[in-house]
């Protein structure tokens, strides 16, 4: 039997386990990604294990998220990642030079590899046939010191494309479709491997943009095979030599098929406040808009930008409508600024945002009170953007131009006929922002340079025998990481201070939380279902770690969040029958008793006991072998200590 292009990736890096669906399985790593956000607290895990060089073929710190610097913390956070990159054997890309995902596809990925990275969009490599992951801060140290990554053996969906885009029709439809049939919980312990003759009609920034908002559907990664589509633009990038020929086996067997004809596609947009919330332009109708912002991780390569110029080319920018453009990376914005794009782009009206996330994680551009806006990003969560009641429409660059120069709510298909857009055959290469780290001979003169922001992983303590604790929140499905640990320009300097970011956790929700939790001392949490959907954020482990809960109980995970759990020393549990869900009230206190014996005996099935209403729930801890040892650790970190104690 043939093998899908998963599978052939998998199992060239398998070190541990069997390769067996649903079963855990290690992989080996060859490259690592970081960025600031996480970057900070991932550097801290490294150093606490000890390995003075990484192990990995290539890791990569980018600093691209915290780039506003309205006081000192950003600032020394940079210098922090780069003088532990200088030191450890990283490459460090410095801030201006972008977005970590747009900047790793250029420069970095190589078809075949394995890359784990901490983002969640880090799945952007599979636009050129990575097995690329998105993973917590203290996963990737665990790689970058020579560990293994461990991943439940997923399910494979095929997406079998046939057809071609019709003109103004983008690659963002294309993802935005497969989201609305299968949802932001659709993709949850599965690959998304694309395949079909309709592969061949999209360039390779158009697969990235599919494959990075693959993360939306909580899928493990998304694949596009590596061929000719993928040599060309490695030898734009003067890269050829990384190039292989990678795809699936003719008689490959997938768990599930879909089928997506491109020709069918319309313009659609993620509605308010959910990327599977889609609809088409046609249904939303001329609404109008407040808005604009193109750029983010998904859609802000040279060829987004390049239709976006056509299109606000000897045009104004609407009177009632700001736009914001943030092309992807330094390369991008220099060959913008080179054929003469940047300025037709600056004549129209548009605010040139550096480099970076930028508005895409709340850092500037919130939009007015209960504004409209028309995003190219991948993510519309309540409140993410900064405003608690900005209406976040996600949709195409192509859609988000036209619609800033009307001033309403446009289908890009009315701009008529479309000119054929081609990439360069040489993009412009300069990696004078990229600094190598030293030589070995070298490292032992590198001074880390750590600001007083920064402050150390929070205290953990092996699991105990009994968990007798109340429930400090109740809540509903689909909580995003957003929700648990905001992010924005005001939060996200604090991500190297757990005890200060912890003040924040879960208030967009309740206020009052992280007061109550501290109060409570020990306390477990409840929600529903695909809870932790989102970002890789660890910090929304750490700061419920750091406020003392030791268990959360929900009807589903996310899986990046479940294992940042796990990592943190956090129980996760899910409910047996969903329906029990009803029968815990905020404030009851609750009782897991002889819960590390049980867990030790290799028991899955646990019972609950409600003392406030007198009720027993049965619950489920699913843990195995490796998960099961770092949750009786007290974490990822006490265990990784502990193994190399061994
Ligand atoms: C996001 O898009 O939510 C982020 C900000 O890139 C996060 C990482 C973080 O919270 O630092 C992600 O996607 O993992
Ligand atoms: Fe940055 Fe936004 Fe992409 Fe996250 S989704 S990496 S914040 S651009």
């Amino acid at each position: 039997m043939g093998l899908t292009l998963t599978e052939k990736i998998l199992k060239n890096h398998l070190v541990d386990g069997e390769f067996k669906k649903g079963s855990e399985i290690g992989i080996k790593i060859d490259q690592t990604l970081t960025q600031d956000a996480t970057g900070t607290m991932a550097y801290l895990e490294y150093e606490a294990m000890g390995v003075p060089r990484v192990k990995t073929e290539r890791s990569v710190a980018y600093i691209d998220h915290n780039t506003l610097q309205s006081g000192f913390e950003n600032a020394d956070d940079h210098r922090f990642i780069g003088s532990v990159a200088r030191k450890h054997g990283i490459y460090f890309s410095r801030p201006g030079n972008g977005i970590c995902h747009q900047v790793h596809l250029e420069r970095f990925g190589v078809p075949g590899k394995t890359l784990i990275g901490s983002d969640s969009h880090t799945p952007t490599g599979g636009g050129i046939g990575m097995i690329a992951i998105g993973a917590g801060g203290l996963d990737v140290a665990v790689a970058m010191g020579g560990g293994a990554y461990y991943i439940t053996y997923p399910k494979i969906v095929k997406v079998n494309l046939t057809g071609k885009l019709s003109p103004w029709v983008a690659a963002k439809d294309v993802i935005l479709e497969v989201l609305r049939r299968l949802s932001v919980k659709g993709g949850v312990g599965k690959v998304i491997e694309y395949t079909g003759v309709g592969v061949k009609t999209l360039s390779v920034p158009e697969r990235a943009t599919i494959t990075n908002m693959g993360a939306e559907l909580g899928a493990t990664t998304s694949i596009f095979p590596s061929d000719e589509i993928t040599l060309e633009f490695l030898k734009a990038q003067n890269r050829a030599d990384v190039w292989t020929e990678l795809s699936a086996d003719e008689d490959a067997q997938y768990d599930e098929v879909i089928d997506i004809d491109l020709s069918s596609l319309v313009p659609l947009a993620a509605c308010p406040h959910s990327p599977d919330n889609v609809k088409t332009v046609e249904e939303l109708g001329a609404m109008k808009i407040d808005q604009v912002c193109i750029g983010s991780c998904t859609n802000s390569s040279l060829m987004d930008m390049l239709k976006v110029a056509y299109i606000l080319k000897g045009k104004t920018v609407h009177p009632d409508v700001s736009l914001s453009i943030a092309p992807g990376s330094k390369q991008v914005l220099n060959m913008l600024a080179k054929n003469g794009a940047l300025s037709v782009m600056i004549d129209a009206g548009a605010r040139i945002l550096e480099s970076a996330c930028g508005p895409c994680i709340g850092m500037g551009q919130s939009p007015n009170s209960g504004g409209i806006s028309l995003r190219t990003f991948n993510r519309n969560f309540e409140g993410r953007s900064g405003t608690k009641d900005g209406q976040i429409y996600l949709v195409s660059p192509e859609l988000a131009a036209v619609s800033a120069i009307n001033g309403y709510l446009t289908d890009p298909r009315t701009l008529g006929d479309m000119p054929k857009f081609k990439l360069p055959e040489v993009f412009e290469i300069n990696d004078n922002m990229i600094v190598p780290p030293a030589p070995v001979e070298e490292m032992d003169k590198v001074e880390i340079l750590r600001g007083p922001n920064i402050k150390p992983f929070p205290n953990t303590e092996p699991l105990a025998d009994t968990i007798d604790a109340a429930c400090s929140l109740k809540v509903g499905d689909n909580i995003t990481t957003d929700h648990i640990m905001p992010a924005g320009a005001k939060i996200l300097p604090l991500r190297s201070n757990i005890p200060a970011i912890s003040k924040h956790c879960f208030t967009v929700c309740d206020e009052d939380f992280p007061e109550r939790a501290l109060t409570l001392k020990k306390s477990i949490i409840v929600g529903g279902s695909n809870y932790g959907q989102g970002s890789s954020r660890e910090h929304a482990a750490l700061a419920p770690l750091y406020l003392g809960v030791k268990a959360v109980l929900v009807k589903s995970f996310a899986r990046i969040h479940r294992a940042n759990l796990i990592n943190a020393g956090i129980l996760p549990l899910t409910f047996v029958n969903e329906e029990d869900y009803e029968k815990i009230g905020q404030g009851d206190e609750l009782l897991l008793e002889n819960v590390r014996q049980k867990i030790i005996d290799g028991k899955q099935q646990l019972t609950l006991i409600n003392k406030t209403k007198g009720t027993e729930i049965p619950v489920l801890c699913e843990l195995s072998g490796r998960t099961k040892d770092i949750i009786l650790a007290g974490g990822l970190l006490d265990y990784t200590r502990e193994s190399i104690a061994k």
